[in-house]
C-alpha cells in the first residue's frame, strides 16, 4: 500500500480540503481588504497608545508588534493607567546586509523614535523596541528614506529570508547570497496597504496590480521561514526552517540547491501534539541552466502549505505538521504535480560546524571582515563596551559594510586593504577587539532571545538573565580546566524556540520566573535536536547538574569529542 494510502489522505491531484472551523486570525486576514483593516483608525485614536485587536493581528504583516513593559504593569494597574504600550517594528534585510549609509539611518532612526537599542535577532535582521504609536509612520517613512522597509518580517507570510553570512564561506558567496533577495521578493505580499498606510501614497487606481495569486486574501495558515545554508558552517541553522536551501557548490560552481521542509521549534508546554522539528531532506533542483524550477519549487511548496495546512488550530499550522500529516512522499507528488517536474536525488553535504569567525579574516579576493561579540545581539553603550558609538563611527568612515549572522552577530564587511587599519583604530579606541578577544568561547557560542520586558509570551528572563548564568558556568569551566570548549549554549523565555534552543548542546527553556527545562544532546552542528534532560530548574540546580555533568565530560570523552555528542552517548536525557 501507498504511503499516500496508508494514511487516508487525498491524492495527489485532488482538490485540497475545504477547511471549516477557522481560526479567528483566519477571519480577520480575510475581511482585512488587503491587510489594511481599520489600521488608519486605529493609528489616529489619541486616546489610547493601543491599536483595535484585530489590528494588532494585522499590523504584524506589516513588521510591528503591539506590545507593553511588562515590568510597569503593576505600577501602571496600581495608578489605575492603561498598560504602557509600545511598537516593535523589525526590518526585511534578506541576507542581512545595510550598507554604512544605511546603518548611520538605522542608528538615528533609533534613537529618535525607540529605546535606542538596536537588537539584532537570530534571523539575521534587526529590530527596534518601544515606539510609541504616534512613532510609527516617522519611523517607517525615514526607513523608506534609506531605503528599507519592514514588509512580511512577521505574520502568516514568508519571512525574513536568511542565508549565510560570511563571505568566506565560499568564492561564490555573492552568487548565492543573492539568492535570499530574490526569493524575498517572489514572495512579498503584493497588497499595497503598506505604502498607503505608512508612507501615505494614493491608493492603486488599478485594484488588479494587487492580486496575489500565492496569498489571495487567507495569506498562508502561519508564518514560513526560508534559510539559504553553504557547507560546511551551518550558522543559519538552515534545517530548522520551513524550507531550508543547502547551496550545492562544486569546483568553485553553484551547481544548484538541495531543498529540506518541515523545519520548526515552537513547541508549546503541556500540549503534545507540538514538537520542533528538523527539516527532511527531499530533493535537488538545478541552477546549471537558470533558477525557474528553484524558484517554481520554492513557490509551489508555500502554495501546498496554503491549501493543505492546518488553519483551525494555530499551535498546529506550521509546515512540519503538513508534512508529517501526509507525509514527505505525499508532498513531493503534490510538488510534481504543480511544478511539472521532479525532484533530482539529493546530493551530499557536509557541515561541520555552526561558528561566527570572530576577530579579522580576510576572503580570496583581499577583503576584509571584522566580527565583533555583541552580546545577545544587542547594540547600546554600556559599562561594559561604547558598541553603539563605535559601529557608528566605523559606518561613518563608509568604509565597512554591515552583514547580520545567524548568531545575532555582526561582520564589519567588505574592507579594502588599505582601509583596514583605519577601521581597527576605531575598534581599539572603544574597546571592541579587546572586548571580542575577552569573551569566552562558551558566550561567544551563545544566544538569547529577547523575553522579558517586552516579549508578551515570556516566561522567564532570557536576553537579560543568560550573561549572568554564563558567568558562573564559565567558573564551572574553568574548574574542569574546560574553558576553552566553545559549548554551543542557548536561553529562551518560553518554549517558542526564538533562540533556537532545541537545536544547541545546552538549551535552557523557560518555564517559570527564575525556572528553565534543560535541554541537552543536540550536536554541534544543527543536524540533531536536542531532548530534555531535566525540567524546572532554578539556578542553583542548574549549576550542581552542569558541575557533575562536566566533571564526566572532562573525565570520559573521547579526544575532541563535542560536549552535545558526549551527552548523546550517555544518553543525558528524559527516557
Ligand atoms: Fe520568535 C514569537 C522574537 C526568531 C519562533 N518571536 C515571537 C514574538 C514576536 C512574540 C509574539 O508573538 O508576540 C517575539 C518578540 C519578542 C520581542 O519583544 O522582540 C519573538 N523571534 C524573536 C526574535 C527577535 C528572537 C531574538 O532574540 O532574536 C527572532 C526574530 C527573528 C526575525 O528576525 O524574524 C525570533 N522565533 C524565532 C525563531 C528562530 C528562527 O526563526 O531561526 C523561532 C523558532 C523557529 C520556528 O519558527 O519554528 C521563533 N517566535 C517563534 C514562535 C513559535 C512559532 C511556532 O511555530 O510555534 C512564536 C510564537 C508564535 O508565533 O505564536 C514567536
Ligand atoms: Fe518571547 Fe518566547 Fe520568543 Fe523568547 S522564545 S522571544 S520568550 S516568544
Amino acid at each position: 500500500m501507498s504511503e499516500t494510502q496508508q494514511k487516508n489522505i487525498p491524492s495527489a491531484a485532488a482538490e485540497p480540503p475545504r477547511q471549516t472551523n477557522l481560526s479567528p486570525v483566519e477571519r480577520i486576514k480575510q475581511k482585512s481588504d488587503g491587510l489594511r483593516g481599520t489600521l488608519k483608525e486605529s493609528l489616529q485614536n489619541e486616546v489610547t497608545g493601543a491599536i483595535s485587536e484585530d489590528d494588532q493581528s494585522l499590523v504584524k504583516f506589516h513588521g510591528m508588534y503591539q506590545q507593553d513593559d511588562r515590568d510597569r504593569r503593576e505600577e501602571r494597574a496600581e495608578k489605575k493607567l492603561e498598560r504602557l504600550y509600545s511598537f516593535m517594528i523589525r526590518l526585511r534585510l534578506p541576507g542581512g546586509f545595510l550598507t554604512p549609509e544605511q546603518w548611520i539611518a538605522l542608528h538615528h532612526i533609533a534613537g529618535e523614535n525607540s529605546t535606542g537599542t538596536i537588537k539584532i535577532t537570530t534571523r539575521m535582521t534587526v529590530q527596534l523596541h518601544g515606539l510609541l504609536k504616534a512613532r510609527l509612520k516617522p519611523t517607517i517613512k525615514a526607513f523608506n528614506q534609506a531605503g528599507l522597509d519592514s514588509i512580511a518580517t512577521c505574520g502568516d507570510v514568508n519571512r525574513n529570508v536568511t542565508c549565510a553570512a560570511h563571505p568566506l564561506q565560499s568564492e561564490i558567496h555573492e552568487q548565492v547570497h543573492a539568492y535570499a533577495a530574490k526569493i524575498s521578493e517572489l514572495l512579498k505580499p503584493k497588497t499595497h496597504a503598506y505604502y498607503e498606510i505608512w508612507l501615505d501614497e494614493e491608493k492603486l487606481a488599478d485594484k488588479s496590480q494587487e492580486e496575489d495569486p500565492l496569498y489571495q486574501d487567507r495569506y498562508l495558515p502561519r508564518k514560513f521561514k526560508i534559510g539559504i545554508g553553504i557547507p560546511p558552517n551551518n550558522e543559519v541553522d538552515v534545517f530548522t526552517n520551513d524550507l531550508g536551501l543547502v547551496a550545492i557548490i562544486e569546483n568553485k560552481t553553484l551547481k544548484g540547491f538541495n531543498i529540506a521542509i518541515g523545519g520548526g521549534l515552537g513547541t508549546t508546554h503541556g500540549n503534545p501534539e507540538t514538537y520542533a522539528r528538523l527539516a527532511t531532506t527531499i530533493g535537488f533542483v538545478s541552477v546549471e541552466k537558470g533558477d525557474d524550477k528553484l524558484l517554481k519549487a520554492i513557490y509551489e511548496i508555500a502554495t501546498i502549505q496554503r491549501d493543505y495546512g492546518n488553519r483551525s488550530d494555530r499551535k498546529l499550522a506550521r509546515l512540519k505538521y503538513t508534512v508529517d500529516k501526509f507525509g514527505t512522499e505525499w508532498y513531493k507528488e503534490e510538488l510534481a504535480r504543480r511544478t511539472g517536474f521532479q525532484l533530482e536525488p539529493p546530493r551530499p553535504v557536509t557541515f561541520t560546524d555552526r561558528i561566527d569567525y570572530y576577530g579579522w579574516r580576510q576572503n580570496h579576493k583581499g577583503l576584509w571582515y571584522y566580527t565583533p561579540f555583541i552580546e545577545s545581539g544587542r547594540v547600546l553603550d554600556d559599562e561594559k563596551v561604547a558598541m553603539k558609538t563605535a559601529l557608528l563611527e566605523v559606518a561613518q568612515t563608509g568604509k565597512a559594510n554591515f552583514r547580520f549572522t545567524g548568531n545575532q552577530n555582526l561582520i564589519l564587511a567588505d574592507i579594502s586593504k588599505k582601509d583596514k587599519s583605519a577601521i581597527e583604530k576605531i575598534l581599539e579606541k572603544y574597546g571592541i577587539i579587546q572586548h571580542t578577544e575577552k569573551a569566552s568561547a562558551l558566550r561567544k557560542n551563545s544566544i538569547a532571545c529577547v523575553a522579558l520586558p517586552t516579549c508578551p509570551l515570556a516566561l522567564a528572563e532570557a536576553q537579560r538573565y543568560l550573561p549572568v548564568l554564563i558567568d558562573k558556568i564559565e567558573e564551572l569551566l574553568a574548574k574542569h580546566d574546560l574553558s576553552d570548549e566553545n559549548i554551543i549554549t542557548r536561553m529562551t523565555g518560553c518554549p517558542n524556540g526564538c533562540g533556537r534552543p532545541y537545536a544547541a548542546e545546552i538549551g535552557f527553556v523557560g518555564t517559570a520566573p527564575g525556572h528553565y527545562n534543560m535541554h541537552l544532546t543536540g550536536d554541534h552542528e544543527g543536524l540533531r535536536l536536542n531532548k530534555v534532560y531535566k525540567e524546572n530548574l532554578d539556578e542553583a540546580a542548574i549549576l550542581r547538574e552542569l558541575d557533575l555533568l562536566f566533571w564526566l565530560y572532562k573525565k570520559e570523552r573521547a579526544t575532541g569529542e563535542k560536549f552535545g555528542d558526549f551527552a548523546w552517548r550517555q544518553r543525558w536525557y528524559k527516557p
